[in-house]
């Protein structure tokens, strides 16, 4: 079995300073948070960007100050959003991918998000994919709900995926797949031969779905983005505590953890474009 990828989802574009104190907003508590996480076990950081405020934005200028602050602590694999915060712009979201990071989520559908709708148009959908592909970025795809499986795969065929394809399952939003773990059995049985996979539980679900996941194979995804507690009614004191549990679970299991060196050859991530700052390119300059 390979080693266990553990991604820290560390602050999201929904959740607040006030749910959750231990938020990291700001580049120095975003480079800090990651490191503590590196240490703890994972190998990725799903980034959103969040201004001085603690607003969701997808500012460039606001993700080159995080890579920076990360990349001063830790040789984490970084995998910036572009699904941003429900309602904005496609240009908005795509921003981040023009400083070339290693990582990017491509979300391949449309899916209800509690009250609201997480649009994703087929001609956005490609106009993304077209953009990593471009920029030398590895996507991770998004899957909300089954459907998006065949998306990707529409992709392929066109040329703008390749395979073999890394998808991340987040299971338990208001809106799309529930958590459970015959769902999460059908999400892995339906993705092709080959593919690496994760899951991130939302909430109470993220526990459960991802013990199953160290034990089928798949890897993790854990953090405040995704789930904000430790237990029932107790706040986490950090992504890192949550990163921490996932760690010793697969410990105890006989799961081996990957250092990021070790997830980047899993995922078929050379490290050359890592964060790379290039110029001007059809999204706009970086
Ligand atoms: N904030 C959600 C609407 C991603 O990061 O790519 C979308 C999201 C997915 O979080
Ligand atoms: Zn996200």
């Amino acid at each position: 079995m390979q080693k266990l990828i553990i991604t820290a989802a560390i602050n999201g574009a929904e959740v607040t300073k006030e749910q959750q104190p231990g938020l990291p907003i700001l580049p120095d508590e975003v480079g800090q948070e990651a490191a503590e996480c590196e240490k703890a076990g994972a190998s990725i950081i799903h980034l959103h960007g969040r201004d001085e405020a603690g607003r969701p934005t997808q500012d460039s200028e606001i993700f080159r100050k995080y890579i920076e602050a990360i990349k001063v602590k830790s040789n984490v694999i970084i995998q910036t959003s572009t699904g941003g915060a429900v309602g904005m712009a496609p240009e908005e979201r795509l921003q981040p991918v023009s400083l070339a990071p290693e990582m990017a989520t491509l979300t391949t559908g449309t899916v209800n998000f509690g009250e609201e709708v997480f649009y994703n148009a087929p001609r956005d959908i490609e106009k993304f994919a077209a953009y990593m592909k471009e920029m030398g970025v590895k996507p991770e795809i998004e899957v909300f709900d089954v459907g998006m499986i065949n998306n990707a795969m529409v992709l392929v065929k066109k040329g703008l995926l390749s395979l073999p394809l890394h998808f991340d399952f987040v299971m338990g939003v208001p809106g799309g797949i529930t958590g459970t773990p015959k769902n999460l059995l059908h999400l892995v049985e339906s993705i092709p031969e080959g593919s690496t996979w994760s899951v991130a539980g939302i909430g109470r679900a993220e526990l459960p779905l991802a013990v199953m996941a160290i034990i089928l194979g798949g890897h993790v995804r854990v953090g405040f983005e995704d789930n904000i507690y430790y237990s029932k009614g107790v706040l986490a004191e950090s992504n890192a505590q949550l990163v921490q549990r996932i760690a010793r679970i697969a410990g105890e299991l006989g799961r081996e953890v990957a250092t990021p060196d070790e997830a980047r050859q899993i995922l078929g991530i050379s490290g050359k474009s890592q964060n790379q700052i290039r110029g001007t390119t059809s999204y706009g300059s970086s």
